[in-house]
């Protein structure tokens, strides 16, 4: 297998925790972004959207951290990092979801101030910040008395993972403290090997 990555970016940081917590090793590509490999014709033809991360694997070729996520969770089911139960996995993809939509959504917003190439004011990083700490209180609300999002620790932590871990040393420390069960959970977060691992440039 071989990962298509770059060090600084969030997403591809779930593979790489996903693939350490199963013990499973892939060669890797670093792919400049943005506007560097990730837009020549030979990353695009894996990716057609050019973004990071893509897993290879013999003639398969997947875009999409969750989708590569699910993939590794059906080839090699152990450990498991999904709910057996269709009622909690429905839970925990949908987890995975906003972890990929509205926080990705809101955190642009947030960062703005901070990014090249996307429109910024104080107006729009206040809404972005607005916008994180409603999700805070989201997860907060699921953590509350519970270890992880849903029942074991599972992919939908994973997904969360780079995002808070990030958050809490991008300015939104003193909301996470605000909420102590997400606080200890981004603690418990950190404190995996794992999740070290796959953060390397951050944790490792
Ligand atoms: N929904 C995608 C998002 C992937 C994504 O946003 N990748 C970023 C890096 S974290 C990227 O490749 N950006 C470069 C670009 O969009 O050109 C996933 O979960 O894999």
């Amino acid at each position: 297998m071989k990962l298509y990555w770059h060090p600084v970016s969030l997403m591809p940081w779930r593979v790489r925790i996903a693939l350490a917590e199963k013990g499973l090793t892939c060669d890797e590509e670093i792919i400049d972004l943005p506007g560097g490999a990730g837009r020549q014709p030979a990353f695009l033809a894996l990716n057609p959207f050019g973004q990071v991360p893509v897993l290879e694997d013999g003639g398969t070729v997947i875009a999409e951290s969750t989708a590569i996520m699910e993939y590794l969770e059906d080839l090699h089911p152990d450990p498991p990092l999904m709910p057996a139960a269709p009622a909690a996995r429905a839970v925990a993809r949908q987890l995975m979801g906003w972890s990929n939509d509205l926080w990705p959504f809101s955190w642009k917003r947030w960062i703005a101030p901070h990014s090249i190439g996307i429109p910024a004011s104080p107006e729009v990083a206040a809404q972005g910040r607005a916008e994180l700490t409603t999700h805070l209180d989201v997860l907060d609300h699921r953590l509350a008395g519970a270890d992880w999002l849903v029942g074991d620790y599972s992919l939908a932590d994973i997904c969360y993972a780079p995002l808070v871990v990030v958050a809490a040393r991008a300015g939104l420390d003193t909301e996470i403290a605000a909420r102590p069960a997400v606080a200890a959970w981004v603690e418990r977060l950190g404190a995996r090997p794992a999740v070290q691992t796959g953060m390397g440039m951050l944790l490792g």
